[in-house]
């Protein structure tokens, strides 16, 4: 491609969705709607955040801003945006956010075959102060046209057909897998479309960054301890891991991504299963990392071979690339043998 034509040739997350459709003779299109409706939350929330600091969206619930509305904290706001996209393209059945403590099931009239989790603005503890956060989605199929009911979100995430997220930070960022690999697209304000700028990501198969949040280093269980002792102190003579970590999970994987490393937020003596949800952040994320070349560990199993038993469960998690994972798995494999 010439630069020019590259220039006037833009790859949109739209054509881009319509050429993985094309590959399925029989779709429909169910997919391809599905997932516009979802771009136009993200390009809904990016406005919101970038605007927050000057509308006063951040304030607590309950603020009133200068019209006396009642002003909805990003979070609520965002998930408000998402519901709506969601239940409005008409391909969904039964819905679960971070936000709602039960699962939404679609009125009939408005029923399609798919179900999404999702984490409407993951990290917004983060946003007074610039932090990037993110919003973190995973589809899956229903089991079979019927009553939608829990069973057909409490799958492993294995199951899923997409995962994504989209990072709101200096530029909007849309990382999404349909299953054939995962690709990133920036918004481009001036069209308002996102555009194909990071084709085929792949991990680096060893990186040189961990990220995990060391102040709770006085809970971990041997297995973590010892592999953070390596990363910091390496015993074959190679230099010392950097330590990253951002405390917004869409940044920090983002980052894991991109350079390679690993991201952990290991269960410990306080929180066994640690502090990230299964469904809309582990899954989501690790369904991403291993269509990048990378792993997703549990501390016990492969992250998406997981099956939830409820809504909002959290695991452990330990993601990144390839070598890196299989370190920590070894010395987690060496201490459930005692
Ligand atoms: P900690 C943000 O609150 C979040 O849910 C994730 O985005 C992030 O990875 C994690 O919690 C940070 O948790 O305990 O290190 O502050």
């Amino acid at each position: 491609h010439s630069a020019d034509a590259q220039r006037t040739d833009l790859m949109t997350i739209t054509r881009f969705v319509l050429n993985e459709q094309s590959k399925h003779p029989d779709s429909r299109g169910d997919f391809s709607i599905l997932l516009s409706h979802i771009v136009l939350g993200c390009k809904f929330v990016c406005s919101a955040v970038s605007k927050a600091g000057l509308a006063k969206l951040i304030g607590l619930a309950g603020d009133t801003n200068v019209q006396g509305e009642e002003q909805k904290k990003l979070d609520v706001l965002s998930n408000d945006v998402f519901v709506k996209a969601l239940v409005s393209s008409g391909r969904t059945s039964i819905l679960v956010s971070e936000e709602d403590e039960q699962a939404t099931i679609v009125e009939p009239s408005k029923r399609g075959k798919y179900c999404v989790v999702f984490d409407p603005l993951d990290g917004s503890s983060n946003i007074d102060c610039g932090v990037s956060i993110g919003t973190i989605f995973g589809i899956y199929m229903l089991k079979d046209e019927h009553e939608p009911t829990l069973q057909d979100v409490l799958q492993p995430g294995k199951n899923m057909l997409a995962a994504g997220y989209c990072m709101y930070g200096s530029s909007c960022t849309l990382v999404i897998s349909t299953g054939n690999g995962v690709n990133g697209f920036t918004l481009d304000p001036s069209l308002g479309e996102f555009i194909l700028t990071h084709p085929d990501i792949k991990i680096p198969k060893k990186g040189k960054i961990y990220s995990v949040n060391e102040g709770n280093a006085k809970n971990w269980d041997a297995a973590t301890t010892k592999y953070v002792e390596k990363c910091k102190f390496p015993k074959d003579g190679s230099s010392p891991k950097s330590l990253r970590y951002i405390g917004s999970m869409v940044a920090d994987v983002h980052r894991t991504l991109l350079y390679g490393g690993i991201f952990l937020y290991p269960g410990d003596k306080k929180s066994p299963n640690g502090k990230l949800r299964v469904l809309y952040e582990v899954f989501p994320m690790s369904f991403l990392l291993e269509q990048a070349g990378g792993q997703a560990f549990t501390g016990k199993q492969r992250a998406l071979d997981l099956v939830p038993n409820k809504l909002h469960e959290r695991s452990p998690i330990f993601l990144g690339s390839f070598d890196d994972v299989e370190d920590i798995k070894a010395l987690y494999a060496a201490q459930s043998q005692g």
